[in-house]
């Protein structure tokens, strides 16, 4: 029996490079729609990231950053409800992007889902950010794969976003499947612990936020998913598997493989 049933795919930063001119962009937008001054540099949303969650994401900017801040609030509005309504904002700035084609998915993913869907490997997602960014991600970039994921876990659908396990438990509770069983793909420190806290094997793809980060705990470390024509880097591996400076096209044939290494490394 194969030991691959299902793959569990982040969104931000590993189906697409959405982050810096994305997400970060529409924040801007957002701020600057509602007469904030707040601006975040490309650098200082590199520390940003490690909080997950736009909202929360903004809330702790204005608690380390502008703790002396007060919107004028309309009577009965509480900042939980000011925060929201900054974030909507934000997510119609994020949708407008990626209308307009700024975003395109990185390297490999087309082909990867497209290989999962042909072969029956089942597809999920899992995401703090909001349901309505995936939806128009795909919508923008590969409509067809929209009807492909048998759940979409996003947002506020788990109390505690990542580092916290419980989208990733959330998926594994929807699609009745036993960790051993799925591999992650990820790109970013919290999600690895994330999805490892959930008991998850996890490939990450760095992006360009995340490529000097340390991803100690994961099964295997690459730059992109890779095509045919330009295979991506292994930056970390296990080398009875696959030796790191490799270049590889990560596909479903690797994947059963990583899956199979975590569980029995001595019979691979
Ligand atoms: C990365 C995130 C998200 C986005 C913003 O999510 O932290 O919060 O930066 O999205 P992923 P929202 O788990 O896909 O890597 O503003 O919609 O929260
Ligand atoms: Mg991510």
């Amino acid at each position: 029996m194969l030991q691959l049933q299902a793959l569990i795919f982040d969104v931000d930063g590993t189906l697409a490079e959405t982050e810096r001119d994305g997400h970060r962009v529409a924040f801007n937008q957002a701020f600057a729609a509602a007469g904030l001054d707040w601006h975040w540099s490309i650098e200082t949303y590199r520390e940003l990231l490690e909080i997950g969650g736009g909202k929360e994401r903004i809330r702790w900017f204005w608690q380390q950053y502008r703790p002396d801040f007060l919107p004028a609030l309309p009577p009965g509005l509480s900042p939980a409800d000011w925060i929201a309504s900054l974030h909507r904002q934000k997510t119609y700035c994020y949708s407008q992007l990626l209308q307009a084609g700024k975003i395109a998915l990185r390297p490999g993913v087309k082909r990867l889902l497209t290989e999962a869907h042909a072969t029956g490997i089942r597809l999920a997602i899992a995401t703090t950010s909001s349901p309505e960014n995936v939806t128009t991600l795909l919508e923008t970039t590969f409509p067809e794969s929209l009807d492909w994921f048998e759940v979409i876990a996003a947002g506020d659908v788990v109390p505690a976003k990542k580092p916290a396990p419980d989208i990733y438990q959330y998926v594994l509770a929807q699609m009745r499947l036993a960790p051993e069983h799925c591999l992650v793909i990820e790109d970013s420190p919290i999600g690895l612990q994330a999805a490892r806290k959930a008991g998850l094997a996890t490939v990450i793809t760095v992006n360009n936020y995340t490529q000097q980060d340390c991803f100690a705990d994961a099964t295997l470390v690459l730059d992109s998913l890779g095509e045919p024509r330009a295979p991506g880097r292994v930056l970390q591996s296990d080398p009875s598997l696959i030796r790191p400076n490799a270049k590889a096209c990560f596909d479903l044939a690797l994947s059963e493989s990583l899956l199979r290494h975590q569980l029995q490394p001595q019979l691979v």
